[in-house]
């Protein structure tokens, strides 16, 4: 990869210091399977990069962490390793607190209050994506994250010491408050994570735990809607440099129409996840009154946390968001 980005970027800057369209393949690494709604709007995003630059740049998707696995893509995208790349961005809260803003528990748990969030964070975390040499490109959230389990569970009394799988800081944090072990796994290992026992809960969307199978080795969930997480498309900044003015106008306004459609493709397929999950024998229930309670009590503290780590920016962005 590293050779044929280098190749990629020398053919770049040519191109464009001549001013002529040059055909580019550009490799695209996605985290999650290529049948999960991200990576289809990924390849419909492909589609319409290559009509709005005829054919200048083809993007080609490498789905389910066949390239670079999850927790490898933004740095692979950062470094020219690859010009492009899509990853569950709260992942790199660790980098910056900003990137967490999307995983606040009850903070924002609807579609709606999802949009809101991100048009209050967009901006800041576009510019801190830029000082690490990526330009945002659009983003999709996931279906409220559940519980699952493979007992019933009412109370955070009963999570204590299972084995839960993290994905993200909140998700370690979580595990931290409810006396629970976290472990820290990519989606593409979940299945295989389960299936061998090295965790037996998790927290996600009903699109992974449909990708998972979870029912194989889990046997309930908690739709307790908690956060809205986002993938984040970017492209390499000294790609996008090497572009001219109307290849970059082209990707943004894919970026755009990707971003409306795949939050709606998001929330229409929400519930029917749920459904499968439900029809291969797990059972699907609203959390307990005091599970619920227990689990806002974890929200108002994180969301403390949050703010404290996050300064001024996070400050502004909560405020923008609540005043909205
Ligand atoms: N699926 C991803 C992140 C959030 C979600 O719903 C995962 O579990 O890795």
């Amino acid at each position: 990869m590293k050779g044929s980005s280098v190749l990629f970027a020398s053919v770049a800057a040519a191109a464009a210091s001549v001013g002529a369209a040059q055909a580019e393949t550009w490799d695209m690494p996605l985290a999650y399977p290529a049948t999960n709604f991200h990576s289809e709007n990924a390849e419909v995003f492909a589609e319409c990069v290559r009509e709005g630059t005829d054919g200048e740049i083809d993007i080609v998707t490498h789905p389910n962490g066949s390239l670079f696995s999850g927790n490898d893509i933004k740095r692979a995208v950062q470094t020219g390793q690859a010009p492009i790349g899509e990853r569950l961005i709260s992942a790199h809260a660790n980098e910056n607190p900003l990137f967490g803003v999307d995983s606040i528990p009850f903070l924002a748990t609807s579609y709606e209050e999802s949009e809101k969030l991100w048009q209050a964070a967009r901006d800041k975390l576009a510019a801190e994506l830029e000082n690490q040499n990526l330009v945002y490109v659009y983003a999709v959230p996931w279906p409220p994250q559940g519980f699952y389990f493979k007992k019933e569970v009412n109370s955070v009394a009963d999570m204590q010491g299972i084995k839960f799988r993290a994905y993200n800081a909140a998700t370690a944090r979580i595990a931290e408050l409810a006396g629970m072990a976290p472990v820290q796994i990519e989606a593409a290992e979940l299945s295989q994570a389960l299936a061998t026992g090295v965790v037996e809960s998790f927290i996600s969307s009903g699109s992974t735990g449909v990708d998972s199978k979870a029912w194989e080795s889990l046997t309930h969930f908690y739709d307790v809607q908690a956060w809205l997480p986002r993938n984040v498309v970017f492209v390499n900044k000294d790609a996008w440099d090497g572009l001219d003015e109307a290849a970059q106008q082209a990707i943004a306004t894919c970026g755009d129409k990707i971003a409306a459609e795949g939050a709606k493709k998001s929330e229409e397929l929400s519930a029917g996840y749920l459904k499968t999950l439900a029809e291969n024998g797990m059972t699907v229930s609203q959390p307990s009154d005091q599970l619920r309670e227990e689990l806002a009590a974890f929200g108002a503290t994180m969301t403390d946390e949050w703010l404290e780590s996050a300064g001024e920016d996070g400050k502004a962005i909560i405020d923008a968001y609540r005043a909205q």
